[in-house]
């Protein structure tokens, strides 16, 4: 079988395409890294396949890459020590409180220069991209600094340049409080908002701002000015809002303008409306939930009722979601949060591009959009979600190449 160089015209493929599985076996026209046209095999016409090369898929399930919308995945050291110790009973927010949790992963990615930061991140990356991942998020965030911070974006950028996937970045100098700043939070955020997010925009090192809005990390009122700041320099905006307390932060990102709200285990009605009518997604991050054994679930049916599009992403990080496997999320997602099948791998292909505002760009199978697609073992779609560890990524493509 030939792997698929520009030119290709891959045939009777079940397709999902984002947002449904079509009914009929389709053909799809990938043209200079680009989708150039979709059609049904019985619509299928002998001239449509002149200049083409064919490749025959029999049936096999076709998905666009998936989408992978909210990870931190360039950090130094681990947090395995922590683990063991909430396996003794402390919890995240007391070995946060401690000087554990975020702040200890500060430390060594601190301490970590540039080269070793890539070197530990590259695996990372490639663990998601094996399961079919072609576009990732990674924030920044395990720095606090100025210069701790560029230097994460920096090794997330280049991630971004020598793997075959796209990398979309997103400055998260809002996460926690550094030692240095204590009893100073507003002379943090203004440190973020004054410096950081210039240099970041300035050196084209962010797409996005981020922030952790909680009692462990920043009001929602001081998440305010980091919108404000991230807005007038032209980035996107999202929030970790929810995860572990009501404190509105969600509907505080939602009217800033928020591209998603992350987490959200705690948002009620008034929340989830505002979102609705900001057009803000949320984001579900099961893997923490699992990992942190969360017991307050996501207001899914209101999320449903109010028309709210729902992301799905690994949260890949050290300390509450040291995870690296999105189809694992695709499982976790239905059998812990109670989605469709077919929603979680919404979640993880058109909505989590619409979380980062590619909608236009990638998560879809359809023409104009860039070629990222994967073919599974299987022709039935909710086998993706339902089984672990199988069906197998057969080939995944990225920008109409075999990658
Ligand atoms: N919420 C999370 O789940 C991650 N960050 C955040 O604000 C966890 C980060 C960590 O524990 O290192
Ligand atoms: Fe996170």
């Amino acid at each position: 079988m030939n792997h698929g160089t520009d030119n290709t015209l891959w045939l009777n493929a079940t397709l999902f395409d984002g947002l449904n599985t079509r009914e009929q076996r389709m053909a799809m026209a990938v043209t200079d890294g680009q989708i150039a046209w979709l059609k049904p095999m019985a619509e299928l016409n002998t001239g449509d396949r002149s200049g083409f090369e064919c490749i025959d898929v029999e049936g096999a399930l076709v998905t666009p890459g998936l989408v992978d919308c909210h990870t931190h995945l360039v950090f130094g050291g681990n947090r395995a020590g922590e683990f063991e110790a909430r396996l003794e009973g402390k919890s995240y927010e007391e070995i946060a409180r401690a000087g554990g949790g975020i702040i200890s992963t500060v430390k060594a990615t601190r301490a970590a220069g540039e080269e070793a930061l890539f070197e530990a991140a590259k695996p990372r990356l490639q663990a998601l991209m094996a399961d079919g991942a072609t576009t990732v998020e990674i924030k920044s965030g395990y720095g606090l600094s100025l210069e701790s911070e560029l230097k994460m974006l920096r090794v997330a950028r280049r991630l971004g340049r020598e793997l075959r996937v796209r990398v979309v970045t997103t400055l998260l100098g809002a996460h926690a409080l550094p030692p240095e700043y204590k009893d100073d939070a507003d002379g943090y955020i203004r440190l973020v908002c004054e410096e950081m997010i210039p240099a970041a925009a300035a050196e084209g090192l962010a797409d996005a701002v981020d922030v952790f809005c909680e009692s462990i990390a920043f009001s929602v009122e001081q998440c305010e000015r980091v919108y404000a700041a991230a807005k007038a320099h032209g980035l996107a905006i999202k929030g970790h809002t929810e995860q572990l307390s009501n404190l509105g932060g969600s509907a505080a990102a939602a009217r800033a303008g928020a591209a998603s709200v992350d987490h959200i285990e705690y948002l009620d009605e008034a929340g989830v409306k505002a979102l609705a009518e900001a057009g803000t997604v949320a984001t579900l991050l099961p893997g923490a939930f699992y990992m942190l054994r969360e017991t307050q679930l996501p207001p899914i049916e209101l999320l449903r009722r109010h028309g709210v599009p729902m992301a799905l992403a690994t949260d890949a990080n050290p300390g509450s979601s040291p995870i690296f496997s999105l189809k694992l999320m695709l499982n976790m997602a239905c059998t812990l949060f109670r989605l469709t099948p077919l929603e979680a791998l919404r979640g993880v292909t058109a909505h989590g591009a619409r979380a980062l505002g590619l909608q236009q760009q990638v998560g879809r199978l359809a023409p104009g959009l860039q070629a990222d697609f994967c073919l599974w073992d299987t022709q039935n779609p909710a086998e993706l979600a339902y089984s672990v560890g199988l069906p197998r990524l057969t080939q995944r493509i990225f920008a109409g190449v075999k990658a």
